[in-house]
């Protein structure tokens, strides 16, 4: 049977900050694969974009983020890539939860991920995924004033 026409999907990922630095991990996906991308993924049917985040989150690091704000939206199409792809991505920004200081991210989906680490935001690692890229290159900073 023929594919079904594509359609724009929306993705929420988090800013997880903790002094100066943010998680990041090498993706593994026919989508930006080997770069260093922020937590994150598809939004549910329902869901809103807070417990969106706090779910994939948990889902792919274990840790249980606090309060969550928004941040910035951007439209992400790709029709070059090897595999086009067209996201509406919501980016959110948290600090950690209770007991901050004794949480530490896991790598829970390591299929789809090489690891997880804290990057100062003055050193941040390359290449950064395309959509994340372009939000650095533009002088986008998650941190509050
Ligand atoms: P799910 O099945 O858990 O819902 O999805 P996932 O496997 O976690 O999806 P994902 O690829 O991690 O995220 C969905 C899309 O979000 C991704 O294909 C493109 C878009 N996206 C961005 N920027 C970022 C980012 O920094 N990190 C992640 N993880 N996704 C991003 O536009
Ligand atoms: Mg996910
Ligand atoms: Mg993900």
């Amino acid at each position: 049977s023929p594919s079904p026409l594509p359609v724009p999907r929306v993705a929420v990922v988090v800013f997880i900050l903790k002094g100066k630095s943010v998680l990041l991990g090498r993706r593994r996906s026919s989508v930006g694969d080997s770069t260093f991308a922020l937590p994150g993924g598809h939004l549910e049917f329902g869901e809103s974009f807070e417990d969106c985040a706090a779910r994939e989150v948990r889902e792919e690091t274990g840790l249980e983020v606090g309060k969550l704000e928004l941040l910035t939206v951007t439209n992400n199409v790709f029709l070059e890539e090897p595999k086009k792809y067209h996201y509406v991505t919501i980016f959110m920004r948290a600090v950690l939860g209770a007991n901050e200081a004794e949480q530490v991210p896991q790598n829970l989906e390591p299929e789809k991920c090489d690891g997880w680490e804290w990057y100062q935001w003055s050193h941040l690692p390359n290449p950064l995924f395309g959509p994340l890229e372009r939000m650095v290159n533009a002088g986008f900073d998650p941190f509050p004033v």
